[in-house]
């Protein structure tokens, strides 16, 4: 009897997501096993080979996982499912979408080729005056553009359905693909201004300085919504595709489309939480800036409550009894499930780990030093990450027309476990560490002889075997990967999407009214960030000064 082979989308688009897949799976070996290096070379344990840098590897684990995995891994899915929930591209949207991956790939080569070579040994937040090779910066802005040229098949698709299907409810994938797709636009101009206009004409000797306040403030007002990038995306998953897996609903339709305007509307204008130490910025606009980071925390709140409301209805309906009787009830030998459920508790402390950064008085305290780190291994490289894991656990397979075997499900539930064991170990000890004022980005922080420092030593070794478990975990999802694109047994694997509860009204018209949500994030940057920037060029330091970026 022969095998029913059924992909999830049609067969030009599968391979269109699966070329994103690759580069993503490729991203995450490479960066995954420098992350190992760092660990082990921070325990003081085990020396480089001369020939490699700490500062040259730590920029390799930041670019390629923070910006080439993520990236690759998010457009591939967000096409996947917009495709899946609005019929499917047209010609043109998948010519624009391979040309989007083409761009952004051949500013990936350029800029590993440099790093690759030492010249570009900046760590990911490419600060001046650390200075690359221009083709690193060339590179990077290639990345940039080329995922706007996705972002814009997101935002003619989302369009072509509306006009095609009058008065229908948009698909709530395609709805959050479109505000992750503005967010990122409005927010990468900063780090395109910044490269074009200020890095790239001091990296070509064009100009002899750099306004350094200027560009990491450009930066910042990219990086904080870089990391909403990361998690905007999970949270399709889990609002969206989460409640099928469970064998519910979508809690509210119309409270995940808020979230998502609101995550729009707060994510922008906030990068200065991330330069309350600096100098040169007037602390009213920090204060502004904090402000603003507290509210965006609303909707994450609200995302754990519409969860905690998905989770408690569904095991309700299973017949469970009592405050907690519901957690029994779901799903936790299904990996698809158990991967993304794991990656929620871990926001938990990953968000107040946030809040207490954005707060001030306590930020004076975690500044640069590796408590940092800790935050985001908890909130980027475990909520998110695991939230990916889960995706690809049925995406890739229902692309390649594979079965998603039990075999290969007690493998993730192993890999989940394994990333949830490292991830503990080395991110408690990076926070611990961390109050007992260790730095960041550094190779050298070791045991200095003092009190303080006298415990840093056994941090750093648990961090290089968390590190070491984590890369065990690596090499077990990338089994997976490999398992689930060329080896699994022929088959057709469901690309689960929720349904919204029919009882529920349409949503609010004025949700899909993009002028004015477009508008009003315009002007909370405006109001965020015109005097603070005005104040930045103005009061340069001599060799820095007018209106001129550099
Ligand atoms: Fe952050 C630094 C503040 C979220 C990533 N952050 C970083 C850096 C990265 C990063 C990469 O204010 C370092 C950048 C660098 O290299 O310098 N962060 C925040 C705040 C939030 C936050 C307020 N960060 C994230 C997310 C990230 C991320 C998300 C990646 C994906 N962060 C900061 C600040 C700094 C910073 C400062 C600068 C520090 C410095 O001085 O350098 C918030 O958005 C967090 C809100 C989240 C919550 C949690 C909600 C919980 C949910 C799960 C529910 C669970 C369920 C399951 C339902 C309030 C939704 C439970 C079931 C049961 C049965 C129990």
């Amino acid at each position: 009897m022969s095998t029913v082979v059924k992909r999830s989308l049609p067969k030009s688009e599968s391979k269109l997501v699966m070329a994103y897949m690759y580069v993503a799976f490729i991203s995450l070996f490479i960066g995954a096993t420098a992350g190992l290096l760092q660990t082990l070379e921070r325990s003081g344990k085990f020396t480089l080979p001369s020939f490699i840098s700490y500062y040259q590897i730590l920029t390799v684990h930041g670019v390629i996982l923070g910006l080439v995995l993520t990236t690759f891994f998010i457009l591939g899915f967000m096409l996947s499912a917009q495709s899946k929930t609005t019929g499917g591209y047209n010609k043109t949207e998948r010519r624009l979408a391979w040309t989007s991956f083409y761009v952004m790939l051949t500013g990936v080569i350029m800029a590993t080729v440099m790093i690759l070579m030492n010249e570009a040994t900046v760590l990911y937040t490419f600060y001046a005056p650390l200075q690359a090779h221009v083709i690193f910066y060339i590179g990077l802005a290639l990345v940039i553009v080329g995922s706007w040229i996705d972002g814009f098949v997101i935002f003619k698709r989302h369009a072509r359905f509306r006009k095609e299907n009058p008065g229908e409810r948009t698909p709530l994938l395609s709805y959050m693909a479109v505000i992750t797709m503005l967010m990122w636009q409005i927010a990468s101009i900063g780090v395109a201004v910044t490269v074009v206009g200020q890095t790239i004409p001091w990296a070509l000797g064009w100009v002899d300085g750099i306004n350094v306040l200027l560009s990491r403030t450009l930066f910042w007002y990219f990086g904080h919504p870089l990391v909403y990038f990361w998690l905007l995306p999970a949270y399709m998953m889990w609002y969206a595709i989460m409640p099928k897996i469970i064998g519910g609903k979508i809690f509210s339709d119309s409270l995940a489309r808020f979230t998502f305007i609101l995550l729009l509307l707060f994510s922008i204008p906030v990068g200065f939480h991330h330069q309350l130490t600096e100098p040169g910025i007037d602390p009213f606009w920090k204060y502004i800036q904090v402000i603003l980071t507290m509210v965006v925390v609303v909707p994450s709140m609200m995302t754990a409550f519409s969860l905690f409301a998905t989770f408690e209805a569904r095991g309700r309906e299973l017949g469970a009894k009592g405050l907690f009787g519901w957690v029994k009830k779901l799903p936790w030998k299904d990996a698809r499930f158990f991967a993304p459920f794991v990656g929620m508790l871990f926001f938990i402390p990953g968000g107040a780990g946030g809040i207490i950064n954005a707060s001030n008085q306590m930020n004076q305290v975690i500044h640069n030093t590796i408590w940092v780190t800790g935050h985001f291994h908890l909130t980027a490289a475990t909520s998110v990450m695991l939230t990916f894991f889960g995706i690809a656990y049925w995406l890739i397979p229902s692309l390649t027309g594979r079965q998603y075997t039990p075999a290969m499900n007690r493998l993730a539930i192993l890999q989940t476990v394994l990333w949830a064991v490292g991830m503990t170990i080395m991110s408690t000890s990076m926070h611990w560490q961390g109050l007992l004022g260790a730095p960041r980005r550094s190779a050298y922080s070791e045991y200095l002889g003092n009190a303080d420092t006298a415990a840093w030593g056994s941090y750093q070794i648990a961090q290089a075997v968390g590190g070491s478990i984590l890369f065990i975990g690596m090499i077990v999802m990338l089994v997976i990967f490999i398992n689930l694109a060329f080896f699994a047994p022929k088959g057709s694997t469901e690309y689960p999407v929720a349904k919204v509860n029919k009882l529920e009204a349409q949503p609010p018209k004025v949700f899909e009214n993009w002028p004015l949500w477009i508008g009003l994030t315009l002007a909370l940057v405006l109001f965020a960030y015109t005097i603070p920037l005005i104040d930045i060029i103005q009061n340069a330091p001599p060799g820095a000064k007018g209106f001129k970026l550099w």
